[in-house]
């Protein structure tokens, strides 16, 4: 769908020319230019107070030098980011990332998706990430350790509870979350909530863990029923094996629904009778190992090499928790070949624009990321308010709170979608419903 309105051809133009070579950041911007077409159509005011060409720009860029010693003595460097991109209607929240794929383009686009994902949430949260392109894979803790700690004594200077509160992405868990935790307390001297993903001795919510997963789920579910479907019976293929696949897989098991494939970046593992998720929660949470040490356990299973064949096993509904791009167009046309109804992103950003064509071309229900894996933020957005009153709550009382944050998000894109002419097109009132808020906050404080 071409863009037709001049002021948001216009911006998209400066945006292709302000930030060449980061086509990732584009794709996003694009995207939800080509949502919101219909709002700016109708609504001068927002376009008079100059918010689409002020939201494209970030309002800081930190890029910085993170020089750490691993264990053989010798000085590495890796480059350290933190996007702080809108704080319209909270301080910047948003995860770090920690993979040699990252560089400004990746965490420009997880940053402005962050936006409107926030937004969502109905949480006062605005929108940032960061990152490094520093690989954990195959470091000792100790390396992952000064990685961490020197990572941290330069961020520790632009974050804060009421200012910047990252979080885990891809490559960080509970692990780096507490070596990072650990230095900023250290050179600020101050117990707050800094960062979300704390484990749970020392300021960490309940359900953090499930629920980028779980929610998931939870909006998959909502779609499923709004459309006379549900997960009992059907057949899911979920990419990735890391946080949010693992309990993504729990959560539509808990439905009734048979998960058979999973993956990592090497390959991925075919399990016609059901994939044991305690196998690969030991794999993947206690040992850091490959996907396909699941044949050790489950000899009956199958392994194949590369990630893309996943999307050629026939399922109902397909999952995708690994990383963006991950379902090309040509991928898409497979799934729907192979009978696939329903497409929930776990993963930011996981299809590609001819997919999503070919998903909307063919009814496929798609669930966007940045409504379907809104949970784990809104989560994170629940153990700053538990920091902040200095209490605890229990695991049942955070996971229906995120429940019902989950309900409200589908409610939120189906019916922007149906007031704007798009039924059934939740990516549209996902970018519509986000936009809206955080676009009514930038204009009633001004021109900042
Ligand atoms: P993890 O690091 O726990 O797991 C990432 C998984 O994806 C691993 O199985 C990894 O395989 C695979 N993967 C990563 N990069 C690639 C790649 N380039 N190609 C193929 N596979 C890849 O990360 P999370 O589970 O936390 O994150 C997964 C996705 O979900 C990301 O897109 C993230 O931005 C998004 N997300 C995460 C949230 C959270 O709360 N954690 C919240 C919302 C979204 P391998 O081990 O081989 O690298
Ligand atoms: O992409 C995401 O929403 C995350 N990685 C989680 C961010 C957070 O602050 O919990």
């Amino acid at each position: 769908m071409a863009l037709t309105n001049e002021y948001l051809k216009n911006i998209l133009e400066t945006v292709k020319k302000r930030n060449p070579g980061e086509p990732e950041f584009i794709q996003a911007v694009t995207e939800v230019f080509e949502s919101i077409e219909p709002v700016i159509e109708k609504r001068p005011d927002l376009v008079e107070a100059g918010v689409v060409e002020r939201l494209v720009e970030p309002e800081r860029q930190i890029i910085f030098r993170v020089p750490w010693v691993d264990d053989n003595g010798k000085v590495q460097v890796n480059r350290g980011f933190r996007v702080q991109f809108n704080s319209a209607i909270g301080p910047y929240k948003g995860g770090i990332r920690l993979h040699p794929s990252v560089y400004i383009g990746i965490i420009k686009f997880l940053g402005f998706e962050q936006i409107f994902k926030n937004s969502l949430t109905s949480l006062p949260m605005g929108g940032g990430k960061g990152g490094s392109d520093f690989d954990p894979k195959g470091k000792s803790d100790g390396e992952v350790m000064r990685f961490c700690q020197s990572f941290m004594t330069e961020l520790c200077k632009h974050i804060g509870a009421d200012t910047d509160v990252p979080a885990g992405d891809i490559g960080t868990g509970a692990r780096e979350i507490g070596y990072m935790f650990g230095q900023y307390k250290r050179i600020r001297n101050e117990f707050t909530g800094v960062l979300t993903g704390k484990g749970l001795t020392y300021g960490g919510s309940l359900a953090r863990t499930q629920a980028t997963g779980y929610g998931v789920c939870y909006f998959t579910n909502e779609m499923l029923k709004a459309n006379g479907m549900s997960f009992e019976g059907k057949t899911v293929v979920i990419s990735g094996s890391g946080n949010v696949a693992i309990y993504a897989n729990e959560k539509a098991t808990s439905y009734g629904a048979k998960v058979v494939a999973m993956s990592d970046s090497n390959g991925y593992i075919y399990d016609k009778d059901g994939i044991k998720l305690d196998v690969v929660k030991e794999i993947k949470e206690v040992k850091r190992g490959r996907i396909k040490e699941y044949l050790d356990a489950v000899p009956t299973a199958e392994y194949h090499e590369g990630c893309k064949g996943i999307w050629t096993i026939p399922c109902d509904i397909a999952l995708p928790c690994a990383t963006q791009n991950e379902i090309d167009g040509e991928s898409a046309e497979i799934l729907v070949k192979n009978g696939c109804k329903v497409v929930c992103e776990g993963a930011n950003m996981p299809s590609t624009p001819e997919a999503i064509n070919t998903y909307l071309a063919n009814k496929v229900l798609f669930g966007p990321a940045k409504a379907a894996n809104a949970g784990g933020v809104a989560t994170s957005g629940l153990e700053m308010s538990q920091n902040s009153e200095r209490l605890a709550w229990t695991f049942e009382e955070v996971d229906a709170k995120l429940h019902n944050i989950m309900i409200n998000i589908f409610k939120a894109c189906d019916e922007a979608a149906k007031e704007y002419g798009e039924e059934g097109n939740y990516m549209a009132g996902a970018n519509i419903a986000g936009f809206l808020k955080v676009a009514e906050a930038m204009k009633a404080q001004g021109c900042v």
